[in-house]
């Protein structure tokens, strides 16, 4: 029979998942399990790369873990785990940073952008270095696919850069990983700053929708969601906030967006936003009923992770050690 590819991905728990991460990432991943050996890990050594207050770290870690298994991924058939749980992510990391040049680092956007809303005495060398945790993660899976948002794209292409660098230098050692888009999801963009992605730490809760929030607080937020003073619904890059709203609407309800312009056709915008409200309360509710219920079962998420860490704990030493082996380490 012929061996699965490997699929990795993971996202932060640096707040509760929101619909950028949903339409962006996890509802892709859904559809792949089964077709692949999947590993999808809850990021919490990323997410100390910015202050986090302890509590809120455990409180969003298994949240999320919560939220991955609500939106339909299987722990029967995917590996579901916590990046600190197996400490073999760090290891790695840490020789990829001395295959790492300052030079690729300072040029990722990511990088550019969260330091840019830090104190600049407060940016870590966690947050520079951030990719290179990112690559050891995927690289530790020998990773064939790598399903992200396009966000994410620049921080692929740098795992591919380590990859090669050191297969060039040693010998063939990691699987160069390929970036696996969804073509079909465009960025999910801030309700209140269309021209930025929707992120689950923006310091405004109105930018976001949480895969938590209440009907009430969707239909809010919906509400309040910046557009522009056209008062046409159009398609465009002129309009960011309602090609973001048509882009969510489309996403949930596989109408193309020009399907939808002709349907708003001398509507305005408060019915569209209603409705794009609508379908995203409809899309969650599901959801919504198994968070709840996994939140209060967490004997049953710590069963999850305790055996996810031990599969993933195995198939990470095997390439750690390999690894080891070839940049000069004596094995103990
Ligand atoms: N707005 C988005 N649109 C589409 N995809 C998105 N992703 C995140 N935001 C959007 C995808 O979700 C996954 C999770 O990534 P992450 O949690 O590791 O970090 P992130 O990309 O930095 O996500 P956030 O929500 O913006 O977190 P914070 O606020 O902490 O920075 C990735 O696959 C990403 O592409």
């Amino acid at each position: 029979m012929e061996k699965k590819k490997v699929i990795f991905s993971g996202m932060q728990p640096s707040g509760s998942l929101t619909l950028g991460n949903y339409l962006g990432a996890l509802k892709n991943w859904v559809n792949l399990q089964g077709q692949y050996e999947s590993y999808y890990c809850v990021v919490d050594m990323h997410a100390i790369t910015v202050p986090k207050e302890p509590k809120h770290l455990r409180k969003n870690t298994l949240e999320v873990l919560a939220n991955y298994i609500a939106a339909g991924l299987d722990p029967e058939q995917v590996t579901l785990f916590i990046q600190s749980h197996v400490p073999a992510h760090a290891e790695l990391s840490w020789i990829l940073n001395c295959f790492s040049y300052y030079g690729e680092l300072s040029r990722m956007t990511q990088f550019k952008d969260k330091s840019r809303k830090q104190d600049s005495n407060a940016i870590t060398a966690g947050l520079f270095t951030y990719p290179v945790l990112m690559a050891a993660d995927i690289l530790l899976y020998q990773a064939d696919l790598v399903p992200v948002g396009e966000d994410q794209r620049q921080h692929l292409e740098i795992t591919r850069d380590i990859a090669q660098r050191f297969n060039n230098r040693f010998s063939e050692t990691f699987t160069v990983p390929e970036p696996f888009i969804s073509k079909d999801v465009a960025k999910v963009m801030s309700l209140q700053d269309p021209n930025s992605k929707m992120s689950k730490s923006d310091s405004n809760e109105n930018a976001y929708i949480l895969l938590m929030d209440k009907p009430e607080k969707i239909k809010r937020k919906f509400k309040r969601s910046v557009t522009d003073s056209i008062g046409v619904v159009n398609y465009t890059d002129d309009q960011p906030g309602i090609k973001n709203l048509i882009n969510i609407y489309s996403k949930i309800t596989n109408k193309k967006p020009e399907e939808i312009v002709t349907d708003y056709e001398g509507k305005g915008y408060a019915k569209l936003k209603e409705d794009v409200a609508e379908v995203v309360i409809a899309e969650l509710e599901p959801i919504q009923e198994k968070i709840d219920y996994l939140l209060k079962n967490k004997d049953y998420l710590e069963k999850i992770y305790i055996a996810g860490a031990q599969k993933a704990e195995a198939a990470a030493h095997k390439t750690l050690r390999k690894v080891k082996r070839k940049v000069g380490f004596i094995p103990r």
